[in-house]
């Protein structure tokens, strides 16, 4: 490919509304367009790196039984209706009507799509498992798109979804899809943990992510700095062990606490650690005022609490729910004579608190040497707090560690979710209906040409993977009036395209800096420059990843190449 042929508009300057590094490069490099806010062209070099990372991604797909389609993006609201998220979803979905004033939605996602195809067309447990697949345009009005293909409003996913007869089935699609993402982000060269990210057990139940390590990334992953445990913040499990003082249990003591109202305030003031503080939240869940019980060291994970209890909405009680129970602040609540009938749950560290510290429902006091059992009652011990660093890992391995991820992939056992609701059945082996056991699997297909550039980049520009750079070789000719260099140059780029690299031949009449600043911008992985020493047969060589430079003789070249990619 000749530069003087294609579109590779390159920039300077570092565009002003690109806030993190993979879209600025991505834009300074001419890989991508904003066409509006969240909406984004692919550029030549942008969508060959995007065509590597989709073949990746289906030969993996391919290799598990994965069958590839392409579902419609214009989804009649009839089939979000059947599923009740036609009404669930809000202004993220992107809805829109035809000329015959019937409502669509454009697609967020195809479970709905892909449920109704599948019901339609299999009938017999003979046809299962069936694991179907496209790589196609999502539509999600995002409240704020930011990051540039990070978070986008159109962005590229493949979605896979799987149709069993039985749950056994099921697990063995789902660990097949495990193993394979596993393999499509070693592939990517993504630096990438898996996570659990559902509640409860170790080794998770429903579902997992893909998280490619990035400071810029909005997840944290909690992971242990030994084993393979890694898990969001929000589901990671924490002990329900901990070590209780012998020491003698006291009296209470009311004492008094004028204007401390913070745990770390309390503390210092009665010369206490925090982690000899309750915590007492009042939580609205599901309409019911609940007490929650935390350690002073500690914070609430809303998710685990909702999930604990099964809950639809857990959210603070407010100011005048509070009021209304008891006639304190609310840094004053405290789990001792608290009005009958309120349940009150407790993360698992409280249990081992001894002649603890907790506030007097009385504003100004606090209580000394309180003890849970002996001085209030508790319905329920949980596993309620966010995990730490430095807490044990859940796998009793190593220590955990905190880290930023961007979400790269996301699998789901949906079990009976979607086929229920959409009578969505198969006749099985004793001829009785019965709703298909589903599962449904996301890659960010778009999202990793953003996290690949977060994480392969240097001061200079972008440093692809040999197996994704838009083109295998960076040819450059210095100056194009010098009858040796352009005659070399020309009789180079014949050649290596005859050996099947995929060449990008720098032919412009550009002075050579400009031309040198480029090539770093896009990030070839190799750098070939026909220069003043053609006359003599000898280029200059250049790898972008190490920066290493030297001069070759122009036969040499072949084989040296063969070399440095392997000989594929
Ligand atoms: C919507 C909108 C946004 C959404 C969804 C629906 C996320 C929605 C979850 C999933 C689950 C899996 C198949 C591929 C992998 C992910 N955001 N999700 O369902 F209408 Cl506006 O998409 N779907």
């Amino acid at each position: 490919m000749k530069q003087s042929n294609t579109f590779i508009p390159t920039m300077r300057e570092t565009p002003s509304d690109a806030d993190v590094i993979s879209h600025q490069l991505l834009l300074r490099a001419g890989f991508i367009r904003q066409s509006t806010s969240g909406v984004y062209a692919y550029l030549p070099l942008g969508l060959k790196v995007l065509k590597k990372i989709e073949s990746i991604i289906r030969e993996e797909m391919d290799k598990i039984n994965g069958v590839e389609i392409l579902m419609p993006a214009l989804q009649q609201a009839e089939l979000w209706k059947e599923t009740g998220r036609w009404s669930n979803y809000g202004a993220e979905l992107f809805r829109l009507k035809d000329r015959h004033d019937r409502d669509f939605a454009l697609g967020a996602t195809h479970e709905e799509v892909i449920t109704s195809l599948v019901r339609n067309e299999v009938k017999s447990y003979k046809k299962l498992p069936l694991t179907l697949y496209q790589i196609q345009t999502k539509f999600r009005d995002e409240q704020r798109p930011r990051f540039g293909l990070l978070r986008g409003r159109e962005f590229i996913m493949k979605d896979a979804y799987s149709f069993h007869a039985t749950e056994e089935s099921l697990e063995q699609t789902y660990e097949d899809m495990l193993n394979a993402y596993t393999t499509i982000f070693t592939r990517l060269g993504l630096d990438f943990r898996v996570v659990i990210a559902d509640a409860g057990s170790i080794g998770g139940s429903g579902t997992h992510e893909f998280m490619a390590l990035s400071p810029i990334g909005e997840d944290t992953i909690a992971y242990s700095d030994t084993s393979s445990y890694a898990a969001n913040i929000e589901m990671a499990e924490t002990s329900s062990e901990y070590e209780k003082s012998t020491e003698e249990l006291k009296e209470m003591d009311k004492i008094a606490t004028p204007s401390q109202r913070t745990i770390d305030e309390v503390a210092s003031f009665l010369n206490e650690d925090a982690d000899k503080l309750i915590k007492t939240l009042i939580f609205n869940i599901d309409d019911e005022l609940v007490v929650v019980l935390v350690r002073g060291d500690h914070d609430i994970s809303d998710i685990k609490l909702k999930n604990t209890l099964d809950a639809k909405s857990v959210e603070l009680a407010t100011e005048d729910d509070i009021t209304k129970l008891l006639s304190c602040e609310v840094g004053s609540i405290g789990p001792v004579k608290l009005p009958i009938g309120l349940k009150v749950i407790a993360d698992h560290a409280i249990a081992s608190i001894v002649n603890g510290v907790c506030g007097a429902n009385e504003d100004g006091y606090h209580i000394a040497n309180v003890n849970p059992d002996r001085d209030f009652a508790i319905d329920k011990y949980a596993d309620l707090r966010f995990i730490r660093e430095g807490d044990v890992s859940p796998d009793g391995e190593g220590e955990i560690k905190f880290a930023k991820g961007i979400e790269v992939g996301h699998i789901f056992k949906l079990h009976t979710t979607y086929s229920k609701p959409m009578n969505a059945t198969f006749l099985d082996e004793n001829g009785k209906a019965k709703p298909f056991i589903m599962g449904c699997y996301g890659i960010g297909v778009s999202r990793i040409l953003a996290a690949l550039a977060e994480q392969f980049h240097d001061e200079n520009g972008l440093k692809w993977p040999k197996n994704l750079a838009p083109h295998d070789v960076h040819l450059v000719l210095v100056n194009s009036k010098d009858e040796d260099q352009q005659s070399l140059a020309d009789e180079l780029y014949t050649i290596l395209k005859s050996y099947r690299y995929d060449v990008l031949y720098d032919d412009r009449q550009e002075r050579p800096g400009v031309k040198f600043i480029d090539s770093d911008l896009i990030g070839l992985p190799i750098r070939i420059t026909v220069g003043k020493r053609a006359s003599e047969g000898i280029i200059e060589v250049k790898f972008r990843h190490s920066g290493e430079s030297m001069e070759w003789q122009k036969e040499e070249l072949t084989e040296k190449l063969q070399a440095f990619f392997g000989l594929s």
